[in-house]
């Protein structure tokens, strides 16, 4: 496979031993400093009997406690920071569904890990200095404005800042300023493609769509990319925790599973619901403990994402650093219908197999009588019915949801992260 760009070659290509050696120093590292700046760290370590002194190799990860997503809020806003709030130059933050929220502090040299991890991942695209990328998630807390700006800062693109919205500028815009490089999240490509085709027009000098924040499946990937008329779409990962998009990596043009930055993220997958590795290739949850952050490393977080490890030796591409399947989904996402166990991501990538159907979909989980049945609304042409719709779910996930289409454009749409599952229950009076 040709060399697609490395931003940091030495980095990207380190040979395995090497990035496992620099993996277990900077794990030894980052749990001195964590110990002796954070006193709520501390004590969680002290709780567990662990001192930093007991951590030597990377298998000894095993002997820390996990975070999660309750440990931020529980300690909102900044109990977990590792530096003093005058040392700290930004922030973000992600509010999810119980209110308090998740809160990502940054120091200079955050902004700088970020926006060499998001530089990776353009350059991985094809992205060289001087091309224009237009951001278009939103630039506020959300993490997804800000940190495909900080990447493009680093490799010195032409930056247009649009931010979420305004899909008819948003387009003008491309076509004027000729985009080479679309930025954001999934369902917001198809919110652009869906005018574009109103308008029946197109974008002419795109040629790399960098796409991620929802689940994206293969055949979403390629409606995607025929609709733009390109061939380079890829799915960035990342999140507030780590320190938002881009910092754990994308896929290369190999597509051959997204490469994580081993050498900022210590990589782990474990078992749903128990503390103990998978075995290599099965889907668990991901782990993540940060080396290089400096205001808030996360130390064993639980990301709450399913994955698999694709593979962990060097890629087509020359980088060596692991590969993971693209996210499944979260691990309370699962769907379990008449005893057959599915995620939305699977519902999708069916229906974006159906010629004719768009890119818009609902989920709705129907209670009746206590007996769960799904129902998927989706946009398609005149040419799809619902009783082909039902016929292929039915072969692709071996149970039969009911179908109903509906025309383009009628399904409501949300800003930023589209939500595809709802419930419904008809026992209600
Ligand atoms: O969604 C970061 C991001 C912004 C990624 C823009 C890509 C593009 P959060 O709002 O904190 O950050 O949400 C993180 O979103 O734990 C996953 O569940 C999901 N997610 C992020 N990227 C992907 C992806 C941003 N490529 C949460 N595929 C994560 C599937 C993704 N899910």
């Amino acid at each position: 496979m040709a060399d697609e760009g490395y931003f940091q070659p030495r980095e990207e290509t380190l040979p395995v031993d090497e990035l496992r050696q620099l993996q277990a120093q900077r794990l030894r590292e980052v749990i001195s400093y964590v110990y002796a700046n954070s006193p709520v760290q501390k004590r969680r370590f002290d709780e567990t009997g662990i001192a930093p002194g007991d951590i030597k190799g990377l298998e000894d990860i095993a002997k820390l406690p996990f975070m999660d997503k309750d440990d931020f809020r529980k300690y909102y806003p900044l109990g977990l920071a590792c530096v003093e709030s005058q040392r700290i130059i930004e922030m973000h933050m992600s509010s999810g569904s119980t209110g308090i929220p998740v809160v990502m502090p940054y120091t200079p040299a955050d902004i700088k890990q970020w926006g060499e991890c998001t530089a990776r991942c353009y350059s991985m695209a094809g992205a060289v200095a001087g091309d224009v990328a237009q951001i278009t998630p939103s630039f506020g807390l959300f993490n997804g404005g800000f940190g495909f700006y900080h990447g493009a800062r680093e490799l010195g693109l032409f930056i247009i800042p649009t931010g979420a919205g305004n899909t008819a500028r948003q387009i003008r815009l491309a076509q004027d300023f000729k985009t080479r490089i679309l930025t954001g999240v999934v369902s917001y490509a198809t919110r652009i493609i869906e005018l574009l085709e109103e308008e029946g027009s197109s974008l002419p000098s795109l040629e790399i769509g960098i796409f991620g924040a929802e689940t994206f499946s293969e055949s979403m990937k390629k409606k995607i990319a025929a609709a733009f008329n390109i061939d380079k779409v890829f799915d960035i990962y990342g999140m507030t925790e780590t320190g938002g998009v881009g910092t754990l990596g994308m896929d290369c043009p190999a597509h051959d599973g997204i490469h994580l930055w081993e050498d900022h993220y210590i990589v782990e997958i474990l078992a749903l619901n128990e503390n103990k590795p998978v075995a290599e290739g099965e889907m668990g949850e991901l782990v993540l403990t940060s080396l290089t952050r400096e205001a808030l490393p996360v130390i064993r977080f639980r990301t709450g994402d399913l994955t698999r490890i694709i593979s962990r030796d060097k890629c087509g591409c020359g980088r060596t650093h692991v590969r993971i399947a693209p996210i499944t989904g979260r691990v309370d996402d699962m769907l379990i219908v008449k005893g057959v166990n599915f995620f939305p991501r699977q519902v999708e990538h069916a229906l974006m197999e159906i010629p004719g159907v768009k890119p818009h979909y609902q989920i709705i989980i129907e209670d009746n009588d206590g007996i769960k049945d799904v129902r998927i609304n989706v946009e398609a042409d005149e040419s799809v019915t619902g009783y082909m719709v039902e016929k292929h779910l039915k072969e692709a996930l071996g149970f039969s949801p009911k179908g109903d289409v509906f025309k383009p454009g009628e399904l409501p749409r949300q800003a930023g992260k589209a939500q595809r599952v709802f419930y419904k229950n008809n026992n209600e009076a």
